[in-house]
């Protein structure tokens, strides 16, 4: 068949009517796009996205319809209405939670029936019709105008397939190319949303929901025994001179964003220390200051710290953790610490999507979840970057959290010093470093900035009483200046260039731990963020021996002498592997004997493969630690300030930019 009777064919068959379909499904997705869903906006490339997603899905679901020999408008019609029934639920689902619909939502609508049924009546309106009007369009097309169109032509649909995929790579560039990455990291339904559209998304979700599924249906209890074994092997037993130290006191985490160890002490050209509170902690001898501790996270970030902090688990190495273990049974402090009394709250100023927080969080037993919604977001210069900056921050949550029930296990996660660390004009005085690069520049602003947000949180604490009845933990959550700043790097640290060891030690972020009546002091340690967790319960009289998770407590005299990374390389005193090759630790020079790193090597990549078993198999719902009582999901919800029945108020989220 020649191209011109190609052309004459799909022209007189179905594909007016799927062009017309398609340009229907293309404009109200988009008007939904802009009316309902608040995903901040905020330059022409995001427009652009948002204006075409909803094309390759179109082209292409749609498109199915001309697969079929007969009933094509039918079908056509049933697609169409398949999908605006699955963006119309994601609209009623939106107008309660500020959230889009993922698969573990459907699956626990059973349980959550009751209460979404009795809302989403309230949701809906008879306006809503609009949503289903391209649908009710193409029905009285089909049967009017449409009503007799010859069959289509199958090389008809080749056409289109090849138009829809070229269209969706198009849109992923673009898409990765704004925001690196955005599948990976997958940070938030909000952005893939905002880039991908919400059929793509719901694609997206269910391919990540079924690689997990079938890992984890192969796992049986037996499997659980193999790690038990390891566990009670590497078991680090408490010091009984801290062993309940902090027995009944509150816990306060500050998770200092981005904040990397060579800040301590650090001082400008001009003499001028960067983090003069930190630093007085790092040396008043009643604070334990670890300046050998190491971050240990993946794609996750921010979120991967928290996991290693509060399961002593290491995170995945592709991929959050956050996000896609999300339905896991875990067996974490916050939990731990509410079966012992505690009240447990997490303080964020960001939306509670993020890192879908607000699912984790269900799983790790918090009770409470202050996020952005929670705070003044709209005052102007209170939001910078992903939410509320440092100072308003820690201003609106102290009281807050005054009015907690004692005992309580808290976290405070910081955000003013992210990437890419630029302050607005006003916030700091503070010079700002001399290299030729912007980045590590502004960088010393932003943590000055954080660093009176703390002293300011600390003199709160101080004024109302809760810092002498506190147990309180400030760590850097990892990196902030990537290895793509080196040059600048190195002048900042007066090295000729970044070595590979030096570059290893870079990932140290600073760890404090203050605890009423303890004397602290200088820790020189080897440690991650995996060893908090026991540190932590044992101060607290709690021993871990009976968890599974892999840390060691950083007081105990048994504390091991080594720390990974998430990519299998480690840093002992000896010896520190990058990339694979030994280093010597205390010259920085490449070992001459390589099989010098073989014992801790075989060590890290053994506890890395345990640690991913029961994250990857979901091993915790096979074992109960004794007197611990299974968390039930469901028993949560983080439903804003207004209570249940009310809205959240999502003002515009500026969307990060990441490294
Ligand atoms: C966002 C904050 C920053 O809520 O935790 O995330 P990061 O990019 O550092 O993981
Ligand atoms: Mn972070």
């Amino acid at each position: 068949m020649g191209k011109v009777g190609l052309f004459q064919k799909v022209k007189n068959s179905h594909f007016a009517f799927y062009a017309i379909a398609v340009v229907l499904f293309w404009i109200k997705t988009y008007i939904a796009y802009r009316t309902v869903f608040k995903l901040g906006i905020d330059n022409n490339v995001q427009k652009f996205l948002l204006a075409i997603n909803p094309i390759s899905s179109a082209l292409l679901f749609l498109g199915l319809a001309l697969l079929s020999k007969k009933h094509t408008k039918k079908i056509m019609i049933l697609i169409d209405f398949i999908l605006s029934f699955l963006l119309y639920a994601n609209i009623v689902y939106y107008r309660f939670f500020n959230d889009f619909i993922t698969v573990p939502v459907i699956m626990q609508a059973k349980s959550n029936a009751g209460e979404l049924g009795s809302s989403a009546a309230n949701l809906m309106s008879y306006t809503d019709v609009f949503y289903f009007a391209d649908t009710i369009i193409l029905i009285v097309l089909a049967l009017t105008v449409f009503k007799k169109v010859v069959s289509p032509n199958r090389s008809a649909f080749k056409i289109i397939f090849l138009a829809a995929v070229t269209v969706f790579l198009f849109n992923l560039g673009l898409a990765e190319k704004d925001r690196p990455q955005l599948l990976s990291r997958s940070f938030d339904r909000n952005y893939l949303v905002k880039y991908l559209g919400t059929y793509n998304f719901t694609i997206f979700d269910i391919i990540q929901n079924i690689e997990a599924t079938s890992q984890r249906a192969m796992a049986s209890t037996s499997d659980v025994t193999t790690v038990e074994n390891y566990r009670n092997a590497t078991y680090t037993p408490p010091n009984p001179a801290y062993f309940g130290k902090a027995k009944g006191m509150n816990v306060i985490y500050v998770s200092m964003e981005s904040f990397q160890n060579f800040m301590i002490d650090y001082r400008m050209p001009n003499g001028q220390l960067v983090t003069p509170f930190l630093d007085s902690l790092a040396h008043d001898g009643n604070t334990f200051y670890f300046d050998n501790f190491y971050h240990q996270t993946g794609q996750g970030k921010t979120s991967d710290a928290e996991f290693l902090m509060e399961n002593s688990l290491y995170p995945l190495s592709s991929g959050a953790v956050f996000i896609n273990k999300d339905q896991n049974t875990y067996q974490a402090a916050p939990a731990i610490l509410d079966q012992k009394g505690y009240t447990t709250a997490v303080f964020h100023g960001n939306y509670k999507t993020f890192w879908n927080r607000n699912v984790m969080y269900k799983q790790l037993g918090y009770d409470q979840f202050f996020d952005a919604s929670y705070f003044d977001m709209t005052t102007p210069g209170n939001v910078k970057n992903y939410g509320m900056k440092d100072k308003p921050f820690f201003q609106e949550a102290v009281p807050m959290l005054e009015k907690m029930k004692q005992p309580f296990y808290t976290k405070f996660i910081t955000l003013s010093n992210h990437f890419p660390f630029e302050m607005d004009p006003g916030d700091t005085n503070f010079p700002a470093g001399n290299t030729d690069d912007s980045i590590v520049n502004d960088y010393f602003q932003s943590a000055h900035y954080m660093d009176e947000a703390l002293k300011q949180f600390f003199d709160a604490l101080k004024k109302d009483g809760l810092y002498d009845k506190s147990i309180i933990i400030l760590y850097g959550d990892h990196y902030g200046i990537s290895e793509n700043h080196n040059e600048a790097m190195a002048k900042v640290l007066g090295v000729p260039k970044i070595t590979p060891v030096i570059n290893a030690k870079l990932q140290q972020v600073p760890l404090f731990i203050h605890v009423p009546g303890v004397k602290g002091g200088v820790q020189h340690q080897i440690g991650g963020e995996v060893d908090v967790r026991p540190t932590l319960l044992h101060l607290l009289g709690i021993d871990t021996k009976n968890y599974i998770e892999f840390g060691s407590d950083l007081l105990s005299p048994q504390h091991r002498d080594w720390a990974l990374f998430r990519n299998g390389d480690f840093v002992s005193s000896k010896v520190i592997q990058v990339n694979g090759k030994c280093y010597d630790a205390n010259t920085g020079n490449l070992m001459t004997d390589q099989t010098a790193c073989k014992s801790i090597n075989s060590q890290v990549v053994n506890e890395l493969e345990m640690s991913d078993k029961v994250v990857n198999e979901d091993l915790l719902r096979f074992y109960t630690p004794p007197g611990f009582k299974p968390i039930n999901p469901n028993d949560y919800q983080y439903l804003g300030p207004k209570g249940k029945k009310q809205k959240q108020v999502q003002t515009t989220q500026v969307p990060p930019t990441g490294e």
